[in-house]
């Protein structure tokens, strides 16, 4: 006879194995043996690089391993293109003050020689807190999406901390009077780093009424590719709604040169660059051998699983690049099936609607996820749709997708 804590035992590891992955939440810690270099000199690869190798050429086989991978990916995106990203500060203060349905977080920040302070308006939904609280949606500069009753939001002024005119403003904002105008970061990464510290901040204010397990981000353009990053780069951050973002958000450095090589007048790398400082400059360096990245933005959105990721795109807009941004998608959807949860990923590419506009025919898509993934309700987020409207442009999945998309389990 098997002894009574054996079959406990046999029972909790076969449960434990047939979990359904649609549970997973998070993602195992990263084992110590994991390398995590800046850059791979020498890689060279015209196709998307394959999300399911390790730098080194191994196969990517569990959920664990994909820890590993994605730790991988988020330091040669920092290595490549977003510049370095300083982990918490050594000094972080909140100053939360509530006034009926609005209220203010003011957030200190830095070291004891220097501190920088910045604040953001709250504003609560009318409605009784659920239990838990909140859910809290972030959004860069304002808000361009409906968001659904029961949500507070949070306008972070991201430019304070990273402004973003032109290149003039490298160097420039609060994080950089922080850590050095040569800092390696650029203003996406600086508005990731503003944005964690705002959830620090929360997290040290225990009555605000705001469910930390429930947080979104969100931005339009621009700040689409900021929410984007911030989505990736911030675990605490449960749904991430880029709109519009274009080259340098959902789309991929690789497809949009494609794209600009076929005829399109999209935006690309070369172009980016010269144009504000979204990137770090480090990122000159690549920009006219996109080959050698050893990632691209699939892997970038592919950092947000297992957290659930909607990201919007226009056609009407040529210079958005959207042959790359659905091809970039696509990509990115093979690491959520890859995960078994396919439905944390959505993307809906349409037109007829001015720049960051927000559609009103897409928010049932929108809601859906804000319903599953913030408010607790059963709801539909298997959406993956495109108008298709890429110029006569074609993305031929075989040219550019060379893996086949293994089913990562727990070891
Ligand atoms: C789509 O986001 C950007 C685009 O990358 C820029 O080239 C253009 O200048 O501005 C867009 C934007 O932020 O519009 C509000």
């Amino acid at each position: 006879m098997i002894p009574l804590f054996i079959l406990s035992l046999l029972t909790f590891v076969l449960a434990a194995a047939t979990i359904p992955s649609s549970q997973l939440e998070a993602l195992p810690d990263i084992p110590l043996s994991c390398s995590t270099p800046a850059t791979i000199p020498g890689f060279n690869r015209t196709s998307l690089p394959n999300p399911f190798v390790f730098n080194d050429g191994r196969p990517v086989r569990t959920v664990e391993d994909w820890a590993c991978r994605r730790a991988q990916i988020s330091a040669l995106v920092q290595g490549y293109e977003a510049g370095f990203l300083p982990p918490k500060p050594s000094i972080v203060q909140a100053n939360f003050t509530q006034n009926g349905t609005s209220a203010t977080l003011g957030v200190t920040a830095g070291f004891s020689n220097t501190t920088i302070s910045f604040s953001s308006r709250i504003t609560f939904p009318t409605t009784n807190a659920p239990a838990g609280g909140f859910p809290l949606l972030i959004a860069y500069d304002g808000l361009s999406i409906p968001v659904p009753d029961g949500v507070a939001t949070l306008i972070f002024i991201n430019d304070a901390l990273g402004q973003q005119n032109s290149l003039s403003s490298r160097g420039k904002g609060l994080f950089f009077d922080l850590y050095g105008a040569n800092a390696s970061a650029s203003s996406m990464t600086a508005w990731v780093w503003g944005v964690s510290r705002i959830i620090d901040a929360l997290e040290l204010s225990p009555h605000t009424n705001i469910n930390l397990k429930k947080l979104a981000v969100t931005g339009c353009s621009r700040d689409g590719k900021g929410a984007l990053m911030a989505g990736a780069f911030e675990t605490r951050i449960a749904l991430t709604i880029p709109q519009e973002s274009g080259s340098g958000g959902d789309t991929c450095w690789r497809l949009s040169k494609f794209e600009q090589d076929s005829g399109d007048v999209v935006q690309q790398a070369t172009e980016i660059v010269q144009e504000n400082v979204w990137f770090s400059p480090t990122f000159d360096q690549y920009v006219n051998e996109i080959s050698v990245l050893p990632y691209d933005h699939h892997m970038l959105a592919a950092m947000v699983a297992p957290r659930a990721l909607i990201s919007f795109e226009n056609t009407d807009f040529e210079w958005l690049s959207p042959l790359s941004g659905f091809g970039c998608m696509t990509a990115a959807h093979t690491v959520f099936q890859a995960l078994g949860i396919p439905d944390n990923h959505g993307f809906v590419q349409a037109g007829n609607h001015s720049h960051c506009l927000f559609p009103e025919s897409q928010n049932d898509q929108l809601f859906a996820f804000f319903d599953k993934f913030l408010l607790n309700q059963n709801a539909n987020t298997s959406v993956f749709t495109t108008n298709g409207l890429f110029n006569g442009t074609v993305f031929d999945v075989s040219q550019w997708i060379d893996w086949t998309t293994p089913r990562l389990r727990r070891s």
